[in-house]
């Protein structure tokens, strides 16, 4: 990648937001902005996707009252056990990863799941019909913030069930498509506000939970991110861990006016991917988490179920996103789990950060 290149050109054109309701005067919600996806001449969200996405987001609201009881739940903590990352499985990661997995086996939309909390996949039982579908998630991002009242999120990403695993078992091959392949992809947001941001490749649209009437109601979209903020995400501890390229990037924006750039630049870090992905999109900037140069491949972010999804959002909203040599949703996983470096955000910064090519 050249540093004069973007990664990618620009978003494709978004159509514009439903209007809110003429006698409510409120915004559309969810329900009735995936019904007039469906509807659209190309039907980007035919009926079976359309109802996986609700119900998603309807068990994204049930983790949201989960993680809302806080220590009056007995939902805070620990469990003692490990994940198949080897990280320390928080009581809300096994409570959300239930949720969803009970929410999305028998509606008929889904052929299996997989998420972070699990070492394999999670096949639809036999007594529910299979779907076309592929589910992957993480169902709590940014654990290390649940105990300590800070933002949280649920990262999920929407894949088609190979033609080939319609007469079988799905089997974990299955999964390991690029991230052009997704069909749809979002977050929720646990935060001042509960808020659910998706795409289905027309663009990025923003819901806010209605906690009233238990609604998604849209509340910005069709978004793009704005450029030429200059503000970078990144764990400073880290710094050992980066290649020359990336230190010199970071070392520049540091020295920002004083330095060869001539400007500053603001430094955020509230080690929640979804908070800073959220802000990103809303106000622009950089996220950063490099592979260990010194480690070869070793990063931290999961390829199916963290990179992937932000990326088609970012990419949708205008920005780009790269694992410091090439377009993360080119790469072609190789496990359920596998680990990638993350760089995502305003084009010329991702080109920037990223290894110049050739
Ligand atoms: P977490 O492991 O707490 O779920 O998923 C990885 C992630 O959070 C990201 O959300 C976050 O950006 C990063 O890890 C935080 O990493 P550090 O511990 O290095 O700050």
């Amino acid at each position: 990648m050249s540093t004069q290149t973007p990664v990618i050109d620009s978003a494709p054109a978004a159509p514009a937001a439903p209007a809110p309701n003429p006698q409510s005067g409120q915004p559309v919600t969810l329900t009735r902005f995936l019904i007039e996806q469906q509807r659209r001449p190309d039907s980007p969200c035919p009926p079976q996707l359309r109802l996986l996405l609700e119900t998603v987001a309807r068990a994204c609201k049930a983790i949201n009252f989960a993680i809302s009881k806080g220590a009056l739940g007995d939902v805070l903590g620990s469990l003692g056990s490990e994940n198949v990352q080897g990280e320390v499985q928080k009581k809300l990661d096994v409570i959300a990863n239930d949720l969803l997995l009970d929410a999305n086996e028998w509606g008929g939309q889904l052929a299996a799941m997989a998420s972070e909390e699990m070492e394999s996949l999670h096949p639809i039982p036999g007594r529910f019909p299979k779907g076309e579908y592929l589910l992957v998630f993480d169902p709590i991002d940014g654990s290390s913030n649940i105990d300590v009242n800070l933002s949280v999120g649920t990262i999920f990403s929407v894949l088609r069930a190979p033609e080939a695993c319609a007469g079988r078992d799905v089997a974990e091959a299955d999964f390991l498509q690029p991230g052009t392949s997704q069909v749809a992809a979002g977050y929720a947001i646990y935060g001042p506000q509960t808020l659910l941001v998706l795409t289905v490749g027309t663009g990025v649209y923003e819901f806010t939970l209605d906690r009233e009437i238990g609604s998604w109601r849209m509340t910005d979209g069709p978004m793009q991110m704005p450029r030429g903020n200059r503000e970078f995400a990144v764990n400073m501890a880290r710094r050992r861990q980066w290649s020359p390229h990336v230190a010199r990037y970071i070392e520049e924006r540091i020295q920002g006016s004083e330095g060869p750039l001539g400007v500053d630049y603001n430094m955020r870090w509230p080690a929640s991917m979804v908070a800073d992905v959220h802000r990103i999109i809303k106000r622009g900037g950089i996220f950063l988490y490099p592979a260990d140069h010194r480690k070869g491949g070793s990063a931290r972010l999961r390829l199916l179920y963290e990179a992937n999804p932000m990326s088609m959002l970012i990419e949708q909203a205008g920005g780009a996103s790269s694992n410091g040599h090439a377009r993360i949703l080119d790469l072609v996983p190789t496990g359920l789990h596998e680990r990638v470096g993350v760089i995502l955000g305003d084009p010329e910064e991702v080109a920037a950060a990223s290894e110049p090519q050739g």
